[in-house]
């Protein structure tokens, strides 16, 4: 691996995200080259090398990485943060003394076309085809381990532009996921008055050009479609259009011809500046991300596959597994990294591989001694995405190798359950009274520790181990694509916030919402608030870190109930509102907090839904009046999501893109060995979700 000196490195989002700039002799060029890269702080872990999708961005005439991080990096890298992605910026060309140029600003430094000099001078060092689809995500990928398994896209600005298109078009189909591009050069060959010169400075010929001319490129039998769609932004006041340089029109109808959909926006009066690059290349991020997602659904499905025969291969169907797991041994004690045996499942249970666990709020709440019903030894966790490994007889709605999420409130399904035959209610108690004294449905446990002593089970999940075994009914079986560790996040805390909303309340467009508490709970009841069309969202808490994510998910007002000198509720009814809000909701677990969210509801019809755990011992309490005068006070478990049933559609959602729930994953960990760190995070007041990949 050739030799990288970081340059700089600078802090680009409130979020951990940077930008290095490197330094590195590279063999394609045969000179050192110059490249930033930007890795997202809420979700790269370079000592794990998070394989992040990567968007490779190419610059323009006359520019280094640099023009485009300064001045199109602010929009560019929020979106990427969010979105989760990384962008690698290249420069333009070879440069320095020893490397051939010319004075004009568009033919040698500045001006390598992203394609390989057959022409001498420029054959030596003008290699930038090679460099940018080779030798740069080779140095990538194994330096940081991002943009590999070909989740990387193109993307690029006019000479950048022509790059993106052409480099995409001419790779093996699955190199690259998606291009988009800027004010794009689509016709060189034709030739423009920047083709001709480099074409024939580079290749000594226009002729030979065409291979490197996306107009003529995509008239190719089998180019067309080998993206399903190419996303090209051209401003209406761009001089270098009345130039004849850039010739969209051609690549137009060329494509139209050849079949391939483009997605095509002349926007109004932008020229060819940055400004313009900087106004829309959050669409571009989000465009490619799609298309990455996507994409990482399809590897999913392949490792699941894989996973899957390992799993059937292993044969551990039947015998009892060993494996790593974190027992709570004793209440306010950090868990304990153990070596356990995990049985094999009895009739109606299913054994699985978790791959993916999320800490929530309650595992805290018990780990602390608050729940009444914490048992101790046991393994903790209750939101996870996981792989079925073997199945117990009788068993017939999950098989070996299916995607599940455990789910803490079950679902027979039966015909004589009138929990599970009654749309008002998801509690079915079926197995809830063995559930919360730690036991599998036959009254026993499946684990053991090293010393032959059981552990009990928590919540019929107990996911902080890397096997674990649930009852059939409490398997939600997820789409074979779905990545487990996002829609991990569907078995607990934000499927519950969406719930409160769409089930439990059911809060109509135009209502006012407060919300008390912005863990991820809480900010999963703005965004359902936002989605069901409320018009004034109050998100309350303590800590105002947490007011930017309530306000990108839809909060119209913040409140720090500490900044008041009177009780919030009658901030909130009779300052803010004359009479209080429609719905609110705790999100706490506080029980002064649960009486400030109902007085504060709407007098004569305000509904208060308590959703936080109170610890053993609280209870809530009001006067009477505050009921009698109108206010209704309901709670919700799991956000009377029917689990089995609801929980794939929620995953199905996600994968379509209308159910966006990456931003809650603040951090990353990997091993089931780093959970006491996620807990130590989810304590440090700026993580909603902590995920731990096992
Ligand atoms: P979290 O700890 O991440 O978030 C709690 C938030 O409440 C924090 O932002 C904190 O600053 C804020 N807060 C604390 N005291 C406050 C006060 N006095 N006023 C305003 N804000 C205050 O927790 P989470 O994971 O989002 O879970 C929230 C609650 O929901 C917990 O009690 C959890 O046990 C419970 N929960 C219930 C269900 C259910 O099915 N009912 C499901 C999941 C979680
Ligand atoms: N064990 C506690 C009950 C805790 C509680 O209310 N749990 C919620 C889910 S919290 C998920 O993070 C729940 O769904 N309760 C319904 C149920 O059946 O437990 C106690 O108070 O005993
Ligand atoms: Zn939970």
């Amino acid at each position: 691996m050739p030799e990288l000196e970081i340059l700089s490195t600078t802090a680009v989002t409130g979020k951990g995200g940077v930008v290095h700039r490197v330094k590195h002799a590279s063999t394609a060029t045969k000179t050192d080259m110059i490249f930033a890269i930007f890795l997202p702080g809420s979700i790269y872990d370079k000592d794990n090398k998070t394989p992040l999708p990567t968007i490779y961005w190419l610059s323009g005439l006359t520019c280094t990485d640099a023009n485009f991080c300064q001045k199109a990096g602010g929009n560019a890298f929020a979106k990427a943060e969010e979105e989760g992605i990384c962008m690698v910026m290249p420069d333009t060309s070879p440069r320095g003394d020893s490397i051939p140029s010319d004075d004009a600003y568009d033919l040698g430094t500045g001006a390598g076309f992203y394609i390989n000099a057959t022409n001498a001078p420029w054959d030596k060092n003008y290699r930038m085809e090679e460099y940018i689809t080779t030798e740069l995500p080779a140095l990538v990928e194994a330096e940081w381990g991002v943009g590999v398994h070909g989740l990387r896209s193109l993307s690029g600005h006019s000479m950048g532009g022509h790059g993106a298109i052409t480099l995409a078009l001419k790779a093996t189909p699955g190199t690259w996921c998606s291009v988009s591009a800027f004010a794009p050069i689509c016709h060189p060959s034709k030739p423009s008055p920047w083709g001709e010169k480099a074409f024939n400075a580079y290749l000594g010929s226009v002729e030979a050009g065409r291979d490197h001319d996306a107009t003529e490129l995509i008239q190719k039998p089998g180019k067309a479609g080998i993206y399903d769609d190419i996303l090209i932004d051209e401003g209406t006041n761009d001089e270098f259009v009345a130039k004849g340089q850039l010739l969209l029109e051609d690549f137009e109808a060329a494509a139209s011809t050849a079949g391939q959909k483009l997605t095509i926006r002349r926007q109004n009066g932008f020229d060819h500046s940055y400004h313009f690059i900087a106004a829309f290349i959050a669409d571009h991020v989000a465009f490619h991300s799609k298309k990455l997602r996507k994409a990482q659904g399809v590897l999913a499905a392949k490792d699941l596959k894989v996973t899957a025969e390992t799993l059937s291969a292993a044969s551990t169907a039947g015998k009892p597994i060993q494996c790593k797991a974190m027992v709570a041994r004793a209440p306010k004690q950090p868990l304990t990294v153990e070596t356990i045996t995990v049985n094999p499942p009895q009739a109606g249970e299913v054994r699985v591989k978790v791959m993916a666990n999320a800490l929530c709020h309650t595992d805290i709440y018990t780990l602390d001694g608050h729940d009444p019903e914490g048992l101790f030894p046991c393994i903790l966790g209750h939101e996870a995405g996981c792989i079925v490994e073997s199945v117990g007889e009788g068993v017939t709605s999950v098989k070996v190798g299916d995607k599940v999420i455990p789910c803490y409130t079950p679902q027979c399904a039966e015909a004589q359950c009138v929990f599970c035959m009654s749309p008002k209610t998801n509690l079915c108690p079926k197995i809830r009274g063995t559930q919360g004294a730690g036991f599998m449905p036959d009254g026993t446990s499946r684990f053991v520790d090293k010393d032959g002593k059981p552990i009990y089970h928590f919540m019929g999940c107990s996911t902080m181990s890397e096997y674990t075994v649930l009852a059939e009914i409490s398997c939600a079986k997820v789409a074979d694509e779905a990545p487990l560790e996002k829609v991990c996040l569907f078995g607990c805390g934000v499927a519950t916030g969406l719930g409160a909303v769409w089930n439990t309340c059911k809060v109509e467009p135009d209502s006012s919402v407060a919300v008390f508490g912005l863990g991820a709970v809480g900010l999963s009841v703005i965004q359902g608030a936002k989605m069901a069309g409320a018009s004034r969202i109050f998100a309350v808490d303590i800590n105002p870190k947490k007011f930017d994510s309530a306000i990108a998910l839809g909060a119209t007002d913040c409140v720090n109930s500490k900044d008041y000198d009177k009780p919030i509720q009658k901030v909130i009814a009779g300052e803010l509102t004359p009479w209080g809000v429609d719905y609110s909701f705790d999100c706490t677990g506080n029980v002064q907090v649960m009486r400030a969210a109902l007085e504060c509801a709407h007098r004569g019809w305000g509904t208060s839904c308590v959703i936080g755990v109170a610890a053993s011992g609280h209870e809530i309490s009001t006067r009477p009046f505050q009921l009698v005068t109108g206010r209704v006070w309901k709670g919700t478990a799991f956000g009377g999501w029917k689990s089995r049933k609801d929980v794939p559609h929620l995953v199905d959602r996600y994968l379509a893109g209308t159910l966006p729930i990456d931003f809650y994953i603040t951090h990353q960990f990997s091993g089931v060995d780093k959970t006491n760190d996620a807990i130590t995070a989810l304590h440090s007041g700026d993580c909603l979700r902590a995920v731990v990949h096992y």
